[in-house]
C-alpha cells in the first residue's frame, strides 16, 4: 500500500544515511521502525556491523531480539549516537506529536541521550503545524491516581478536554510499560506555542511526560506512496 511503501522508504532512507558500524541506537517504537530494524539487520549482517541497541517500550525491546540485534540498555550506553523513531505529526520545525502507541516516556528519555534524533514517517505525519492530521490529542503519561485532577486542571489551564485513553483488547484503561495512564488532550484550535504548553503540562503533579517532542529532531524523513523521500532538518 502507499503508506507501507511510504513507511519503509523513510526507514531504509534514515537507515542508510545514518547507521554505520560501533554505534549505540536508540530504537524506536511503532510500526514504521518495524521496516528500520528489518533494514538495520539486513545491514548488520551484510556488513558485519557492530551495533549497540537500545530500546524504547517492550516492543522495541522484542523486535531488537527477533532481529538478533545486540541488546544494551541506558545504563550500559547511556550516551547515543543516534536514535530513531516514528511520530504521529511533525510541524515546519521538526516538532512531533508522539505517544500514538504509548510510548513516550521511555521514547523521550532514549532521544534525549541521543547526539542525532532522526524521525521515520510516511507522508501523513507531514505538516505546517500540530494538531492538522493528528486530531485523536497529545498523549501525556500520568500516574494513575492523579488522572482525574490532571484532567481537570489540563483543560483548566489550557483549555480542550484530555480523555483517558481505554484500551481495546483488555478491560479498562491502556497501561503503559511503565504501569502508568495516558490522557489524549485534545487542545484547543488556537493553540501554537507548543514550548510553553509542553512546559505547563509538565509542572502539574501527577504528569511524568508529554508526547510533544519540541526542538529534539535533527532531521525528519517522511515516505512518500510511490515510495520516494521527503527529508527536512
Ligand atoms: O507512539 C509513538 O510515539 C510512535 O513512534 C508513533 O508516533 C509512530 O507510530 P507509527 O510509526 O506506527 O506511525
Amino acid at each position: 500500500t502507499g503508506v507501507e511503501a511510504g513507511k519503509r522508504a523513510a526507514a531504509r532512507a534514515a537507515v542508510d544515511n545514518h547507521i554505520k558500524t560501533g554505534q549505540a541506537v536508540g530504537i524506536g517504537s511503532g510500526s514504521t521502525i518495524v521496516f528500520a530494524v528489518e533494514r538495520i539487520a539486513e545491514r548488520v549482517k551484510s556488513e558485519k556491523l557492530q551495533l549497540q541497541c537500545v530500546p524504547t517500550s517492550f516492543q522495541a525491546k522484542q523486535l531488537i531480539q527477533d532481529n538478533n540485534l545486540t541488546l544494551s540498555s541506558l545504563e550500559t550506553c547511556p550516551k547515543l549516537d543516534i536514535a530513531i523513531d516514528g511520530a504521529d505529526e511533525v510541524d515546519d520545525d521538526l516538532n512531533c506529536i508522539k505517544g500514538g502507541g504509548g510510548c513516550l516516556t521511555q521514547e523521550k528519555i532514549v532521544a534525549s541521550c541521543a547526539k542525532d534524533f532522526i524521525i521515520i514517517a510516511d507522508y501523513r505525519k507531514n505538516s505546517g503545524s500540530l494538531g492538522t492530521y493528528w486530531t485523536k490529542g497529545i498523549p501525556i503519561e500520568v500516574i494513575p491516581m492523579a488522572y482525574r485532577p490532571v484532567q481537570i486542571r489540563v483543560a483548566a489551564e489550557l483549555g480542550g478536554k484530555a480523555d483517558l485513553r481505554m484500551a481495546i483488547r483488555k478491560a479498562g484503561p491502556v497501561v503503559t510499560d511503565n504501569g502508568n495512564f495516558i490522557l489524549d488532550w485534545v487542545a484547543p484550535e488556537n493553540t501554537h506555542n507548543w514550548e510553553v504548553v509542553n512546559q505547563k503540562i509538565k509542572m502539574i503533579p501527577g504528569v511524568l511526560e508529554t508526547g510533544l517532542f519540541i526542538k529534539m529532531a535533527r532531521v525528519a524523513y517522511f515516505g512518500n506512496e510511490d515510495g520516494s523521500i521527503t527529508s527536512r532538518t
